[in-house]
């Protein structure tokens, strides 16, 4: 039996895609893979002969190969390309199984896409799904049972993935900076109302066991020759004696790692001191906004303004690079707040890597979404918009124009040019020494 698992390919949709283009390449270029296929690979059942993985974003489709399965994952806004690409293969016969946080969020529309979805987590209802195809009995809908217990984690295949992985990470070349990515825990324990997590992976806080974790990343460590590790959590901060415990251990891999974190670590200093002697070298850190009447309106209850001058200087001291992800359209965002925050930005510009912007977007199956739509608020229901790019809410404090062009303008006049160096400066180490393993 010969499976194909696709990550679709993002064709966007930005009308200023030219003149912010390095922001858009950074966006998608440089980055890491998504972990869904690798961990659903681990968790095929004997009687498959072929599994491979397709990033379409290095390698184009396909679609007369001979393949028995298809499996395409699904976020909002590459819903549009993903149901094309499974339309292609249904043509001649081929089922299609679809995956992700949209085909959860709206099965029904998915259903109409496929010859069958799954919803919720892969791991425990992907073998069934197998052994049902192979008798010729594939069922329309595969509900996962219950949340996934972690504790049964298995390694992923990221060998699967190896042929887009660079072998230098400062060339022009297509594919994943980095492959080296693991995932610690599942879930959050915040509930803000525009995160598609917390409704998908529960507000319980899910960890894997931590020294098959450690071993994990030490077989990939021997396999691959990299030091440069990355974890994918949505919050690595969800718990914080097990944190501390992750962290202990890590600190004996000699790797350099980046993660996600929460701003209330800012709380801890001794745990901010503790990540940078275990290796972490960069942060992604959910600010969302400068406003704190804004992230009151979105119910980011643990996220606290005037802890933020506190986190930067904390990073700062301990030498770890920040990624802010800044989203704007909030309710409490007048027009001034683009400026304000190319402020807060600039002053702390030699520790920011990378900045992510986003204009808040109403994503099926969250809260906001629901509560945009009662309040009539929503602007268009085209979910190739839904990039984060687009206004698709009316603002409270300001037009829809304004809120565009606000974030285009901070887009062009952020500085992403020297970002490549910063982040090879942020891992102390040189491209060729990114590679060669202690
Ligand atoms: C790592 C990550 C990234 C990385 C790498 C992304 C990449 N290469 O595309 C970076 C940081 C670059 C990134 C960027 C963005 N991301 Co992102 N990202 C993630 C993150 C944190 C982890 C993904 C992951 O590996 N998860 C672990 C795997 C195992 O879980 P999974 O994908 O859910 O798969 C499981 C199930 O869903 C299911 N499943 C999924 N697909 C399929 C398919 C089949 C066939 C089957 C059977 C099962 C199945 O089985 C799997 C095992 O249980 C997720 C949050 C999250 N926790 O998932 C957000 C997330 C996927 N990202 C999201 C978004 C919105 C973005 C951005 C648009 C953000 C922005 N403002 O720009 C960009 C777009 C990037 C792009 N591709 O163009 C959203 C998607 C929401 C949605 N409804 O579509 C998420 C869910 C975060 C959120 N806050 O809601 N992202
Ligand atoms: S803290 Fe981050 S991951 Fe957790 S619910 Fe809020 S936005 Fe989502």
């Amino acid at each position: 039996m010969k499976i194909k698992l696709i990550y679709p390919k993002q064709v966007s949709i930005n009308s200023f895609e030219e003149s912010g283009a390095s922001y858009f390449e950074m966006r998608r270029g440089i980055w890491y893979p998504l972990l869904t296929f690798p961990v659903l690979a681990a968790y095929t059942p004997p009687g498959v002969e072929d599994i491979r993985i397709i990033d379409e974003e290095f390698e184009a489709i396909d679609f007369d190969d001979p393949v028995d399965l298809v499996g395409i994952t699904v976020m909002t806004f590459l819903a549009h390309r993903a149901y094309e690409i499974a339309g292609r293969f249904r043509e001649r016969g081929v089922k299609v199984v679809l995956g992700g946080m949209h085909v959860s969020a709206l099965p029904e529309e998915a259903i109409q896409h496929a010859d069958a979805i799954v919803i919720g987590e892969g791991e425990e209802v992907w073998p069934n799904l197998i052994q049902d195809f192979l008798k010729n009995e594939l069922k329309p809908v595969y509900k996962a049972p219950h949340l996934f217990d972690t504790q049964k984690y298995r390694p992923a295949r990221l060998d699967l993935l190896e042929k887009y992985s660079k072998a230098d990470p400062s060339s022009q070349q297509k594919g994943y900076t980095s492959i080296a990515i693991f995932e610690v825990s599942r879930g959050c324990p915040y509930d803000c109302d525009f995160c598609a997590v917390t409704q998908f992976y529960g507000k319980n806080y899910r960890f894997r066991d931590i020294d098959r974790l450690i071993q994990d990343v030490r077989n990939f460590k021997l396999k691959f020759k990299t030091r440069l590790i990355g974890f994918v959590d949505d919050n690595l901060y969800g718990n914080k004696t097990y944190f501390k415990e992750l962290l202990q251990k890590v600190s004996k891999l000699n790797v350099f790692w980046s993660g996600q974190i929460s701003v209330n670590v800012a709380q801890n200093p001794d745990i901010v001191k503790m990540m940078a002697d275990s290796g972490c070298r960069g942060m992604f850190v959910g600010f969302e906004s400068l406003s704190q009447e804004s992230l009151n309106s979105v119910n980011k209850k643990i996220n606290r303004v005037d802890q933020y001058h506190r986190l930067m200087e904390l990073f700062a001291k301990h030498n770890i690079m920040l990624f802010p992800s800044i989203m704007f359209g909030l309710d409490g965002d007048g027009p001034g707040i683009f400026e304000e925050t190319m402020k807060f930005l600039n002053t702390y510009s030699s520790i920011i890597a990378y900045a992510s912007f986003a204009i808040l977007t109403p994503l099926p199956g969250t809260r906001l979404f629901q509560r945009m739509k009662a309040e009539n608020r929503i602007l268009h229901y085209d979910w190739r918009y839904y990039n984060f790019n687009n206004v698709l809410i009316k603002p409270a404090l300001m037009s829809p124009e304004e809120l565009q062009n606000g974030f285009e303008w901070i887009i062009r006049n952020f500085d992403y040019k020297k970002i490549f160096s910063r982040i090879i400066g942020m891992m102390g180490t040189t491209p060729g020494q990114i590679s060669s393993i202690s």
